[in-house]
């Protein structure tokens, strides 16, 4: 056979260009020499990072208790060129949806939320493809009159968009306000953390502040007697910090397994649905009142606590023990408190009762109309530090959610200002859609073991995958952090960040190890938590002993009460069980009550007609440790009237035609300086000509605005006016209301008669110099002395000492 000739060996460039032309394998050895083209060059970059990557010292380390709390940074590579990061070498080619590369270690998902904010401004409308919509009024037909028609794309994509707009509610927490805001430290705190919102004096984090009720449905009403969730999510530069708390300090249970209990219980009942927004029911009271540890937190939510007049004018607590650590890795525990500049201030029970109905959005309406005017809600920080050893001396375990650190024993160091200055663009995208997770804590901020806190870092997370729809809730705007995002975690339902290269591991060497481990020095690394767990007792299921004092702090809240606030807790225990229909669980609850006070059970037992009082319960623990603190007097809603009490309250000005309108346009100028609306209400609203010629205008009439919206009252001189109030019979019902739920009133000159009229007691502004009744009344020709009083008096928010019970008006 003639021998074939040899074919001519192909050149190099060629074989590497044709080798990094395939995706489904690879040549033996790259030929060496420049690389043709950029995909041989692609190639042979990747062959020269991986080759360059070795990952031993990361294996050896990864062993052992050191790497528990120093685990060192993931090995890395740099990259000979951007080509090995590239997911395609087509990424050059840009257009104006792709846009043009990934910036080098980018994730643009995390910008401002300018990214997302939309503005309608001169825009025509379409469809969700960007087709321009010719006709938004009329669906699609076979003639005019005849049947519509399946193509109509445009009608069907309204319809169905708008048949998914909800998502579901929060199973706990569904109804809510939200506001953005600024955190500032007041100083370093690291001497306690390396948090990031404490580092410098002046620095600012921002943050999104959600405020709710527990157990009211998505469209329930803000007054409910019910705990409130202050939740802040702090944006902080080196992630998200949710601190998910409540405007109460402890808590129902103590152990997370309870609290599906807990929350079927309080929740409406499930065979008819009721009641909506209240734990007045057989369910909660049954479930608590057998559940001895929720003594100390119903004090709390018997209080006027559980009606605050406005988000602004309540704490937020952590509730749970937390952990601050320091640079050199120090822990000590730490508890969190909100102290509102505005000052503590709540509703009365009549009141809010009336609130739910006139206003059911009333305090989403104070928030908002605060953040509008100008007055903003602020809050200062607080944190009681202590140590482990400290705290094992305590009579009460600090694991347990249903104690408190009394201030005597470890005082509130306060550490920065929350300002909540900016109210979001849209509910929904923002208040709707924040997701608080308590399992999102940054390096300076660590756990304790709290056995409810436990719980609450699994359950965060898990909720938000159904209620928001998979697993990258953490994409959405609102719930996206200010730094980088870079992990190997990918796809789910509505993912949006769109990944550069193949790479979604670690380790890798096909990405020079990128994203790595930051390691010790930067990253998160877990206190290991020392004297808490005891190896010798292994897995249990149990608590601590000390958790069986259920009622110390109970009594220590009471005690600490003002006479005023003791009846309140009475009255809205008398309230709550007289809605209960089974007499056992009066007398149950009553009967644990005798535990924490026996003037307290007293007064409930008497206003629930229960004659003998129930024996006391057994106690878990008979003989409970001597507490540290017997009266703590902060514990008073009265102890914090505040900095700024008169910021963002209203003020009703009464007007009919021939008012005496001078003193009440002079008042409504000076209130307004002091971030007090004063509205003029009459029967109607519009103009009112008044004694002197000119015309006032009421924005609010006695019908649209019932009197117990307003903080205080104000009755106008002018015998013609008067006697039209007087006609108006909602004018005795205004107050009525204002007197029987202590706030300010101010009669002046003629209008002493609708004083009269309506019942009220005149003799007792007598007493104003003895501290005030908040009731003024003054001659005409005084009016300037009374609206001086007024002032005065509103800063006080309530006069309590006119309260009587049952009211006298
Ligand atoms: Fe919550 N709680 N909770 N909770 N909680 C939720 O999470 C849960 C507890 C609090 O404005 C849910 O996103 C468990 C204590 C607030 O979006 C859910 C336990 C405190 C908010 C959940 C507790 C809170 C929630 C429902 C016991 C005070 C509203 C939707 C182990 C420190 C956050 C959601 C917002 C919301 C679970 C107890 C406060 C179901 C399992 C104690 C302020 O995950």
């Amino acid at each position: 056979m003639p021998k074939t000739p040899k074919a001519p060996a192909p050149p190099k460039k060629a074989a590497a260009k044709a080798a990094a032309r395939n995706t489904d394998s690879g040549p033996a050895e790259l030929p060496g020499g420049a690389p043709a083209d950029a995909a041989a060059r692609k190639m042979a970059d990747t062959q020269a990072m991986a080759a360059a990557m070795q990952n031993q010292e990361q294996k050896a380390a990864e062993h052992g208790f050191a790497n528990g709390v120093q685990p060192i940074a993931g090995a890395v590579v740099e990259p000979p060129s951007r080509l090995p990061g590239a997911s395609t070498l087509s990424e050059a080619n840009s257009s104006d949806k792709t846009g043009t590369e990934a910036l080098d270690g980018q994730n643009h998902t995390i910008d401002t939320l300018d990214r997302v904010r939309v503005d309608s401004t001169g825009r025509a409308m379409t469809t969700n493809q960007g087709v321009l919509v010719a006709d938004n009024q009329n669906s699609l037909k076979y003639g005019v009159r005849g049947p519509a028609l399946l193509e109509d794309f445009i009608l069907r994509e309204k319809i169905t968009h708008f048949d998914h707009e909800r998502i579901p509610e929060r199973i706990v927490h569904a109804r809510g306000s939200g506001a953005h805001g600024f955190f500032e430290a007041y100083a370093p705190l690291t001497q306690y953390t390396k948090a990031a919102p404490f580092q410098a004096k002046g620095k600012r984090t921002p943050v999104f502040v959600r405020f709710s009720t527990v157990q009211g449905a998505r469209g329930s009403k803000d007054t409910a007697r019910d705990v409130r969730g202050f939740a802040v999510k702090f944006y902080t530069d080196e992630g998200n910090w949710d601190l998910v708390g409540n405007n109460i300090p402890v808590f129902f249970i103590q152990d997370a397994m309870k609290f599906p209990d807990l929350v079927h219980a309080v929740k409406p009942e499930p065979h008819h649905h009721m009641p909506e927004a209240a734990s007045a029911h057989d369910t909660f009271w049954d479930f608590v009142s057998l559940m001895p540890e929720s003594t100390h937190m119903l004090m709390w939510v018997m209080s006027d606590r559980a009606i605050p007049r406005s988000f602004a004018t309540m704490q937020g607590f952590g509730v749970h023990t937390f952990r601050l650590v320091n640079e050199q890795g120090e822990s000590r525990f730490c508890k969190f408190h909100w102290t509102p500049l505005a000052g503590t201030h709540s509703l009365v029970w009549d009141e809010a009762v009336k609130i739910s109905g006139a206003d059911p959005d009333y305090h989403r309406r104070d928030l908002w109309e605060r953040i509008e005017s100008g007055n903003y809600p602020e809050y200062e920080l607080g944190v009681q530090v202590f140590t482990e050893e400290e705290a094992d001396r305590y009579s009460f375990d600090i694991l347990d959610a249903t104690k408190i650190v009394p201030e005597e024993m470890v005082p509130i160091l306060p550490v920065g200002r929350m300002v909540l200055n900016r109210n979001p663009d849209n509910f929904f995208a923002e208040t709707e859609q924040v997701a608080f997770c308590t399992a999102q804590v940054i390096p300076g901020i660590d756990f304790s073991n709290d056995p409810l806190l436990a719980g609450r870092i699994h359950s965060y997370v898990d909720t938000q995958i159904s209620r928001l729809g998979g697993p990258n809730f953490h994409e959405i705007p609102i719930n996206s952090p200010v730094v980088q995002v870079h992990n190997n975690q990918r796809d789910g339902m509505h993912r949006q960040a769109i990944h550069r290269g193949r790479v979604a591991y670690e380790p890798n060497s096909l990405a020079g190890g990128c994203p790595f481990q930051a390691g010790a020095a930067q990253g998160f690394v877990s206190v290991p938590a020392r004297i808490q767990a005891k190896e010798e007792q292994g897995k249990v299921r149990a608590k601590p002993e000390k958790f069986a004092d259920h009622y110390t702090q109970a009594t220590l809240f009471y005690e600490s009460q003002t006479p005023v606030e003791q009846v309140h807790i009475a009255n809205a225990f008398r309230f709550e069980l007289s809605k209960v229909t089974v007499p056992a669980i009066r007398e149950r609850m009553v009967a644990g009550l005798r535990n924490a006070s026996e003037q307290l059970a007293k007064m409930v037992a008497d206003g629930l007609g229960m004659d003998p009082m129930p024996d006391p319960l057994p106690r878990a623990l008979p003989n409970p440790p001597q507490p540290e603190v017997m009266k703590s007097p902060p514990l008073s809603l009265l102890s914090r009237p505040g900095q700024a009490p008169l910021m963002g309250r209203k003020v009703a000005m009464l007007v009919a035609p021939g008012v005496v309108a001078g003193p009440l346009l002079r008042l409504q100028e000076a209130l307004l300086a002091q971030g007090v609306v004063g509205r003029f209400v009459g029967s109607r609203i519009g103009g009112f000509e008044t004694a002197s010629g000119d015309v006032v205008q009421a924005d609010a009439s006695l019908e649209n605005e019932p009197g117990f919206l307003f903080d205080a009252l104000v009755l106008p001189d002018g015998d013609e006016a008067v006697a039209a109030l007087a006609q108006d019979g909602h004018t005795a019902e205004w107050i009525k209301d204002q007197f029987r739920h202590c706030k300010t009133i101010l009669a002046m000159g003629a209008s002493r008669k609708l004083l009269t009229q309506a019942g009220i007691p005149i003799a007792m502004d007598k007493s104003l110099a003895q501290g005030g009744t908040g009731l003024i009344v003054v001659d005409g020709d005084a009016a300037e002395a009374g609206l001086e009083a007024f002032v005065q008096a509103l800063a006080k928010h309530r006069h309590f000492g006119r309260e009587m019970d049952p009211p006298l008006v």
